[in-house]
């Protein structure tokens, strides 16, 4: 199911981008105070969209992973990403807030636990997945984020296509180990990078800060890393990670799309292995204690 999910992003993020334009109920107004949580991709997703919202100047954005989230705490709203919309940490989280908060869920299924817990519910049904890894899902939600914090995202669904086929990486099955960095509302998409690898393909990815990459990390690279810098470089670190004779490969199209490229990496390392992407070892579609 993960390659055909994979291609139907670009439909997937059409249909977000229409139901963006119908302003959903739930999400914050310039000001509010949010808070996004997650757990595992969910979480990532979270990370990216606080980072995107700061940066658009629409109010303080706090991503928690759903069992962090601080107990007590005030927000004007709280929004919980969740496919399956039964992670335990996220019920857990929304029980915590209870009507202190105003809460929203962005879930990928018609019926669930979050959805009593929650004020609001955006339902991308559209973009719900078979496959235990995720990789529509968070990207649709992604573009519905941005849409609504204002963002021109009509050429997105084209840099989906672009990403689905343009050449991966060269030698991209090759490597001893994977590192994908980003900085600011690319950090999560980074990590979501290093997360399919090590979900889909059981390889040995990490994920960094762009900058942080340099204190110490970057011991690690040699010729055998895949270094992969989603959105713009900081200054200075192309050079470096030149210098450790690692192969370097920086975002051609928007860093979502980018993402999309990452995925296909994971999918096509996965059954490079013999491993179902489906079915990762240990895993299962939704985590419930
Ligand atoms: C999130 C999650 C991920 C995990 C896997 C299955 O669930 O458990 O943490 O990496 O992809 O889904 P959800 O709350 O978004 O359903």
């Amino acid at each position: 199911h993960a390659s055909q999910e994979i291609a139907s992003q670009p439909g997937c993020w059409r249909t977000a981008i229409e139901l963006a334009a119908d302003r959903p109920a739930g999400l914050p107004a310039p000001g509010e105070r949010v808070a996004v949580i997650g757990c595992g991709t969910s979480w990532f997703a979270a990370q990216a969209y606080a980072a995107l919202r700061e940066r658009a100047g629409q109010g303080e954005t706090d991503a928690w992973a759903a069992s962090e989230f601080p107990s007590g705490r005030r927000y004007d709203r709280v929004i919980a990403i969740s496919r399956s919309g039964t992670t335990t940490e996220i019920l857990r989280a929304l029980t915590d807030v209870g009507s202190r908060s105003k809460t929203t869920a962005i879930t990928g299924v018609g019926a669930g636990p979050v959805r009593d817990l929650t004020d609001d519910v955006i339902t991308l049904d559209f973009a719900d997945e078979q496959s235990v890894v995720q990789t529509r899902f968070p990207t649709t939600s992604l573009v519905l984020l941005r849409a609504h914090l204002g963002e021109d995202v009509s050429a997105l669904p084209e840099h989906a296509e672009r990403a689905l086929s343009v050449p991966l990486p060269n030698d991209w099955n090759g490597f001893r180990q994977y590192t994908f960095l980003g900085a600011g509302w690319t950090a999560g998409l980074a990590n979501e990078a290093a997360l399919k690898v090590r979900e889909a393909a059981q390889a040995w990815s990490e994920s960094y800060l762009g900058m942080e990459y340099r204190h110490g990390p970057i011991a690690i690279a040699d010729v055998a890393s895949l270094v992969w810098v989603f959105g713009d470089a900081p200054h200075g670190l192309i050079d470096e990670v030149r210098a450790t004779g690692a192969h370097l490969e920086v975002s051609l199209l928007d860093p979502l799309a980018e993402l999309v490229r990452a995925q296909r990496l994971a999918i096509g390392l996965a059954v490079r292995r013999g491993l179902d992407p489906d079915a990762p070892r240990n895993l299962t579609r939704s985590v419930i204690l």
